[in-house]
């Protein structure tokens, strides 16, 4: 089967293949689709509460690419009671575990309970981000990440296109929360670090829930305001304890879940070849995703057919041989004249390609398992030849494996 590995068309293709749980290299994506401004709606930017660099604009300018190269340093809030008698609390925004490669999807603490007219800092990581958002959806159901290019019409032959959802990766809904409407942070890998850090006032009592867009089936968190002057019942540094015991415990998970899969099983098929099943991920229904494959080299004999299974639901992963090749990549940048750019999934990353047998000489790919966009959660491909095969997941860097056929 022939693949063609061009994007057609006058977009620009960006090497978007970045560090664990990260979809896209945000320097490189803002060189090229520099020079665009995004304006939170609802008025106001939710960054930089008095404390960053840009505390003064009012607007969201993703930088082009000479001033992205020299990013200033991003602000810290100063935390605790303010001159005003309010308050800053510190949230933290996921987190990556190295050693483990456990990535920590969950808001660290999970809950917190603060005063009306206090304000949270949601830290995001901003040299290791984890494609993260802080939403409020006040009772809505929340949007997808990935959604159908809604421009691209029916193409006559073709795979569908699909774009990062421009609803969810730009910020809205401004500097304060009510309890009601749409209020998002934007997808930290495009966030341009004079947009400060994102600080969020909480104006009425009540109790919150919020979500990260693109790990929304397990990263949720809950701020509980209370009336302005009510006792609290924590403070922060007992947060911060929570937040650690909280991070260490996800980790142990993802650890116990690596330990649980970390064999292929073997089944022998009544034609003598055997059929080995794998993990593309594990980590279940917890906050703990471990991006790795399981086990990471596999011998089999020719004849033999891997099974990948992702078993982290609703976190995608790829199967992705290149045959030599480059490694695909995960989106393109198309400009678009009336403000900011579409980003497009690749669908030599997104989609299967190149059959379910494998030679060594043709790319091919899974596609995203364990999404909607092509509804399965695993993925077989049967070798053909001797050889010693490399495979990567196009969505999260580092996370490779080796067949060896013989
Ligand atoms: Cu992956």
């Amino acid at each position: 089967m022939e693949t063609d590995q061009n994007i057609p068309g006058n977009q620009t293709t960006v090497n978007l293949s970045v560090p664990a749980s990260r979809l896209i290299n945000r320097r490189r994506l803002l060189q090229l689709g520099g020079g665009f401004v995004i304006v939170a709606a609802g008025g106001g930017s939710a960054y930089a509460k008095g404390t960053g660099p840009s505390a003064s604009s009012g607007s969201h300018h993703i930088h082009s690419a000479m001033q992205a190269a020299t990013p200033p340093a991003v602000a810290t809030p100063q935390l605790g009671e303010q001159p005003d008698g309010s308050r800053i609390w510190h949230v933290k925004v996921g987190g990556m575990d190295m050693d483990t490669r456990v990535d920590v999807q969950s808001f660290l603490p999970g809950e917190i309970t603060v005063n009306a007219g206090d304000a949270v800092w949601f830290e995001f990581n901003v040299t290791m981000p984890g494609a993260h958002t802080v939403t409020f959806m006040s009772g809505d159901e929340a949007p997808v990440l990935e959604v159908p290019d809604p421009d691209a019409g029916t193409p006559v032959a073709g795979p569908p296109a699909f774009i990062l959802n421009p609803e969810v990766i730009f910020p809205t809904g401004g500097t304060s929360y009510n309890g009601t409407g749409y209020l998002t942070s934007g997808l930290d890998l495009l966030f341009d670090p004079s947009m400060g850090p994102f600080v969020l006032t909480f104006t009425e009592p009540g109790s919150y829930e919020y979500l990260c867009i693109t790990h929304q089936m397990v990263m949720k968190g809950t701020v509980t305001v209370q009336e302005a002057g009510a006792d609290l019942p924590m403070e922060q540094d007992a947060y911060d304890r929570m937040a650690e015991e909280q991070f260490a415990a996800i980790v142990a998970d993802g650890e116990a879940a690596s330990a649980e899969h970390a064999d292929a099983i073997a089944t022998e098929r009544a034609d003598g070849t055997t059929l080995w099943e794998l993990s593309a991920g594990v980590g279940g229904e917890s906050q703990a995703r471990v991006m790795r494959f399981l086990p990471e080299t596999v011998e089999v004999g020719i004849g033999d057919t891997v099974r990948w299974v992702d078993r982290s639901p609703g976190e995608p992963h790829t199967v992705t041989f290149t045959a030599g090749g480059e490694n695909p990549e995960l989106l393109s940048v198309e400009p678009q004249a009336d403000g900011a750019p579409k980003f497009i999934f690749n669908s030599l990353a997104l989609l299967p390609q190149g059959g379910d047998t494998y030679d060594g000489t043709t790319y091919t790919n899974s596609g995203f398992l364990g999404t909607p966009i092509i509804n399965t959660d695993a993925f077989e491909l049967t070798f053909s030849a001797a050889g010693e095969f490399d495979y990567i997941c196009a969505l999260h860097q580092g996370m490779e494996g080796k067949i060896i056929v013989s």
